[in-house]
């Protein structure tokens, strides 16, 4: 049995219990539930606040956790990230006031900054050596600068949206973070055995997200330059069409190449285009 520590609720949860899903672990998430058992892999799910993600996954309480790796990094706990999840993007930033005539961290020099992050704003700032004075603050950070609580903020940003709606300007951009997951290190074999058929599940998942199956009408002619366009993961599948001198041919290609790869393809003769989501590739 694996236990996995999640966010219960807040801007991780959703996607976390969506991810379980989507690799086939059934879990209830009947949010006033603390743990829940999947019916149908031998994995428990522990829902925690994400601050207490990192702690209880360095004691062994649970042996894996899904959490920014903002939390993971400010925490300097020992656990290991074993993947990168590509949900919850965002940054750690440094903002001023808009008015403000920053010209480079030498700026922050004898100036008070609020954040919810002090170890990683101290290592930034040690890095440039730069003092100043860290204010720390749990929760709406921005602020700050107007109740004249700080100069400047360090804090999350996605779309820089509340930055500008607080009068706020980004102006250095610290750290990345997404969700991962990470483990004790303290998995005993049978544990271990779960973690990789969980990142197996998970990489394939990643795999199939940004991934599109083609498939469309081809003159025979148009075949050869058709395979060098659309190179898949063997070759692509060929097959004869009832009409003379036309095939089928389908293929796999990555979605952010799918407008340009289907104007190449109209080019050399190609109709009948048909793309559909994939649910699973096993490489
Ligand atoms: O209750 P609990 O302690 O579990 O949750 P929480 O309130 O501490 O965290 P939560 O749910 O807000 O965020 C959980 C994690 O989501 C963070 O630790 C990040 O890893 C990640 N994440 C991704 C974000 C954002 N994007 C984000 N935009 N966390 C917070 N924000 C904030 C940001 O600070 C700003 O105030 O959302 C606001 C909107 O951002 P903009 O830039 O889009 O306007
Ligand atoms: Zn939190």
């Amino acid at each position: 049995m694996l236990r996995l520590a999640i966010q219960s609720k807040g801007r991780l949860n959703e996607e976390s219990t969506a991810l379980l899903r989507e690799i086939g672990i059934d879990i209830d998430d009947n949010r006033r539930k603390f743990l829940s058992q999947a019916p149908n892999f031998p994995l428990e799910v522990l829902y925690l606040r994400d601050d207490d993600i990192p702690q209880v996954v360095a004691a062994g309480t649970a042996g894996l956790g899904i959490v920014g790796l903002n939390e993971v990094e400010e925490q300097g706990l020992d656990v290991q990230v074993v993947s990168k999840l590509g949900f919850g993007a965002c940054r750690l930033s440094l903002a001023v006031p808009r008015s403000a005539d920053y010209d480079g961290p030498q700026w922050f020099a004898g100036k008070r900054i609020a954040t919810s992050y002090p170890r990683i704003l101290r290592a930034w700032l040690e890095e440039k050596g730069v003092q100043a004075r860290i204010e720390v603050i749990k929760g709406s950070v921005e602020i700050a600068p107007a109740a004249d609580i700080a100069d400047a903020i360090f804090d999350i940003v996605s779309s820089g949206g509340t930055l500008v709606s607080n009068g706020l300007r980004e102006v250095e951009q610290v750290f990345w973070s997404e969700a991962v997951l990470i483990s004790s290190g303290k998995l005993d074999a049978e544990q271990q055995a779960l973690l990789d058929e969980l990142l197996f599940r998970i990489s394939s998942a990643q795999i199939s997200r940004r991934k599109k199956y083609i498939l469309m009408n081809l003159p025979q002619s148009a075949v050869e330059e058709a395979t060098r366009i659309l190179p898949a993961m063997r070759s692509p599948t060929v097959m004869p069409l009832a009409a003379e001198g036309w095939c089928s041919m389908h293929s796999v290609v990555e979605e952010a190449d799918l407008w340009d790869k289907i104007r190449q393809l109209k080019a050399i003769g190609a109709e009948g285009i048909l793309v559909l989501n994939i649910d699973k590739i096993i490489p």
